[in-house]
């Protein structure tokens, strides 16, 4: 991995003010630094896009356009057209961005329209889970009993009712190139999983599940923690998938139990010391076990 000797030499320069220890921002710091310095971003709204351009600064050091929560996919578009025009689509880097919120939900539809394209356009997900930025609410990659803001468990509920939407499965069946998901857990696989998507051309999708400290009632130094658990547990499963194949990251050792990962969050504190809770757990155990079987995770 490269060394950095002082932070000034990120493309993300310091001065930001994500909660210290952001998975999300650091995530997105590897993410840039593997694309270069000639990329140009186009970047939802959302925590990376507010805590990065507080006016009148910003510590995006490359060309960065702030798009509507909608749109980042067809302002890359339009990126990339210009591009082309001037000869300069094989040098330089488009990549959009954005959270889950973004992506999963809001912006999905000119997603979609991006990839029918064939555009060749790296599209990176942060999947904090949770809409961040404006307070915690339910996303469509809200896991199965989450806490959240619109989602509170009460006696009828264990929170959030639904199985989150699984974007890297929508975005093979769009036949995108590459498609990968890591965790910040994870940071050399980061960099590597975007040198290995530039070098396909095409759509490209790679999300990355991050933690958010506030929303999954998490410690600040637990990001790379919570992003190995995610894996090891088999709730998120590392994978690229290129060439009509899966490639996947192994767990280790055996599997282990989804509890070790629940217990940590307080967004799932509800789900211990009481039998419904024990019942819920076994549901989020089968949602592990079925990853780990259907991507072949041991
Ligand atoms: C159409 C629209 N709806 C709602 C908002 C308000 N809004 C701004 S940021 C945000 C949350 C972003 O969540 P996500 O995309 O998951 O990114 P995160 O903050 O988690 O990084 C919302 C709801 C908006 N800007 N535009």
């Amino acid at each position: 991995m490269q060394k950095y000797k002082n932070p000034n030499q990120h493309l993300i320069a310091p001065g930001h003010t994500a909660c210290p220890g952001c998975g999300q921002l650091m995530s997105a710091r590897l993410v840039l630094d593997a694309c270069g310095s000639k990329t140009i971003i186009a970047n939802a709204t959302g925590c990376l896009e507010v805590t990065t351009t507080k006016y009148p600064t910003s510590s995006w050091k490359v060309p960065w356009v702030h798009s509507l929560f909608e749109n980042p996919s067809a302002v890359a578009s339009g990126i990339l057209a210009a591009l082309k025009q001037k000869g300069l689509d094989k040098e330089i880097t488009v990549l959009a961005q954005g959270g889950d919120g973004s992506t999963f939900d809001i912006g999905f539809g000119l997603i979609s329209g991006m990839w029918e394209r064939k555009e060749n356009i790296l599209y990176v997900c942060y999947n904090t889970e949770v809409y961040s930025n404006t307070g915690y609410q339910a996303s469509g990659a809200t896991p199965l009993d989450a806490n959240t803001t619109t989602t509170p468990p009460d006696k009828k509920s264990m929170g959030n009712a639904f199985i989150r939407k699984n974007m890297g499965e929508i975005a093979i069946a769009h036949g995108c190139v590459y498609v990968a998901q890591t965790t910040c857990g994870y940071p050399a696989d980061i960099i590597n999983k975007v040198k290995k998507a530039l070098t396909f051309t095409g759509p490209k999708y790679l999300e990355i599940l991050t933690t958010c400290i506030p929303g999954w009632g998490v410690e600040n130094e637990m990001a790379v923690q919570m992003g190995k658990l995610a894996h090891k547990t088999g709730i998120y499963p590392v994978f690229e998938y290129y060439d009509d194949e899966y490639h996947v990251m192994k767990i280790p050792g055996e599997p282990l139990k989804v509890d070790e990962y629940l217990k940590l969050h307080k967004r799932f504190k509800h789900l211990f010391g009481n039998e419904r809770g024990k019942e819920a757990i076994k549901q989020i155990q089968n949602i592990a076990d079925k990853n780990i079987e259907k991507y072949n995770l041991k």
